[in-house]
């Protein structure tokens, strides 16, 4: 089994599907179609059915789309808890992974991923406020019903999902609160996560529509080193 996914520094849906790959110790390889320079986007739509990663080949079967990808993962590994064991559980997490693909827009445009970069105060709260609002009331209340660590206690594909807000949180210095920040850490100290951390920080790949200093125009593209 093969996931292409994009440069790890930037990539949130490559993140995400990888994590469930890594985190319940399921045998694949990965392969990175980078998301800039020359000629990228033919390479990807040479290798990607959507012309987006990530994308999961299993012999014959491509799936593009994250939440497809997952559900193919649980479907075929139907002893590994990628989903909640309990029937209630599991629809709460589907609908925050459902909700987690579909919204979030402002903060997704207004904080992009970027593992390696440190810019607290460069996103103004106004511009993802509501954003941050149900995050936090989200997360908040799976954490009380839970207990945590994570949003159902263990480690599932829910807090896969939500793997990237939590980066964008610390890159941003986003102002959340301690149950938050708590998530956070947990995220951060997940083993399959700081693999993923450790292997994004090697990369060298500048993508300009990612850089906060770019899109602000505090910087011009191709300048950054
Ligand atoms: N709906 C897709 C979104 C995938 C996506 O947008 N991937 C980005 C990288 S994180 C991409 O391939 N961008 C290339 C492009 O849009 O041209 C999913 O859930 O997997």
């Amino acid at each position: 089994m093969k996931l292409l996914i994009g440069n790890r520094n930037y990539s949130t849906w490559s993140l995400r599907p990888w994590l469930v790959l890594k985190h319940f110790d399921i045998p694949f390889e990965d392969e990175v179609l980078q998301l800039s320079g020359d000629g990228w986007r033919e390479v990807l739509a040479q290798r990607s059915p959507s012309g987006k990663v990530p994308v999961l080949i299993d012999g014959d079967l491509v799936v593009v789309e994250t939440i497809a990808i997952i559900e193919y993962l649980a479907d075929l590994y139907p002893d590994k808890p990628i989903w909640p064991a309990d029937i209630k559980h599991r629809a709460l997490a589907r609908a925050a992974g459902a909700e987690m693909h579909s919204a979030f827009l402002s903060l997704r445009s207004h904080a992009p991923m970027n593992l390696r970069a440190s810019h607290p105060g460069k996103v103004s709260v106004d511009s993802i406020a509501k954003d941050l609002h149900r995050i936090e009331t989200l997360w908040g209340d799976l954490l009380a019903k839970s207990g945590g660590p994570f949003l159902f206690g263990e480690f599932t594909a829910a807090d896969a999902m939500f793997a990237p807000v939590a980066t964008r949180i610390r890159t941003y210095q986003l102002p959340v609160s301690d149950v938050a920040s708590e998530y956070v850490e947990a995220i951060y100290g997940l083993p399959a996560f700081q693999d993923w951390l450790t292997l994004a920080l090697r990369e060298p790949w500048i993508v300009d529509d990612d850089e906060i200093d770019v899109i602000q125009g505090r910087v011009k593209p191709g300048t950054l080193a």
